[in-house]
């Protein structure tokens, strides 16, 4: 009969501890550092950390995946159009086709797939961790982001947070545009949009939404980028529901734009 090596729950606890400060230490300086962790940072995170660009992915809940795990009112299906179907496809997520343009795709498969990829990629991901601020320095540049435990956010704890320094910052928090909010009211900053400020999402179009998003990802104060929902929340362009070709295509088109800003600095 199999016997199980002799456990012992201390060095358990010590592997955990020890890899985890390993690792969180190591990303007190990061290249690019991602607020969010739906499907449009995930995909940043992924073509980032695909190029060899050091990225850091915080999660504010359990788990990533953001709004994708639901599909369109807990109905677990996403649909996509032609072209996010080619993203899809090229990270092996299967797709079928339903009529015209239109695709569908299994909103399980698509958030642990994609997760996986970015993982394996080399995007680290720190869950259970909320952004709550940006460090900001004299030349006026978003230069990383200040963080805690959600746990201790959800109990309103008074615990200082810890901070990270990056290159780039990209939020993408969804709806909330969480980081873009911090800098227009605590930096006071004048954001690259119409107004100087967030010009706030608009109901339900998926066809509009979908067209302006692309256009809405980029920079949008110096050292900040904002990508997928939180794009559209800023520049004033209309929600889209539960298709997801906008979300993975932002995510990919922020990556592009901040590889090349890098590259160009190096
Ligand atoms: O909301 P979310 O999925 O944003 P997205 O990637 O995709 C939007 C779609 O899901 C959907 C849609 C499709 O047409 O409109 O809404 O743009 O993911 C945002 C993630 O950011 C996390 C949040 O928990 C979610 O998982 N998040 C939000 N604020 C913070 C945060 C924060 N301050 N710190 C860390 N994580």
């Amino acid at each position: 009969m199999e016997t199980l090596d002799e456990l012992d729950d201390v060095t358990i606890s010590r592997a955990i501890i020890e890899h985890y400060a390993r690792d969180l230490i190591d990303a007190l300086d990061t290249e690019v550092a991602i607020a969010g962790g739906g499907p449009a940072g995930l995909m940043a995170g992924y073509c980032l950390a695909r190029k060899g660009i050091k990225t850091t992915l915080f999660e504010r809940k359990l788990s990533v995946g953001g709004g994708m795990w639901g599909g369109g009112m807990m109905f677990s299906r996403i649909v996509v159009q032609d072209t996010g179907r080619d993203v899809l496809s090229d990270l092996g997520i299967r797709t079928e086709h339903y009529r015209d343009k239109y695709w569908v795709a299994d909103a399980i498969e698509c958030v642990s797939t994609l997760t996986s990829g970015a993982v394996q990629a080399g995007l680290r991901i720190f869950n259970l961790v909320s952004v709550e601020d940006v460090m900001i320095r004299r030349d006026e540049k978003v230069s990383g982001l200040v963080i805690n435990w959600s746990p201790v956010e959800m109990a309103s704890l008074h615990v200082d947070p810890l901070t990270i320094r990056a290159k780039v910052v990209i939020d993408a928090t969804g709806h909330a545009c969480e980081v873009v909010g911090i800098v227009a009211n605590k930096v006071g900053g004048r954001l690259n949009t119409e107004s100087g400020s967030i010009m706030g999402e608009r109901s339900m179009w998926a066809e509009e939404g979908e067209r302006a998003i692309l256009g809405n990802t980029r920079e949008v104060y110096p050292g900040l980028y904002v990508a997928g929902m939180a794009a559209n929340a800023v520049y004033g362009s209309p929600r889209m529901g539960a298709i997801f070709g906008g979300m993975l295509i932002s995510g990919k088109k922020a990556a592009e734009m901040i590889i090349e800003e890098i590259t160009a600095n190096e």
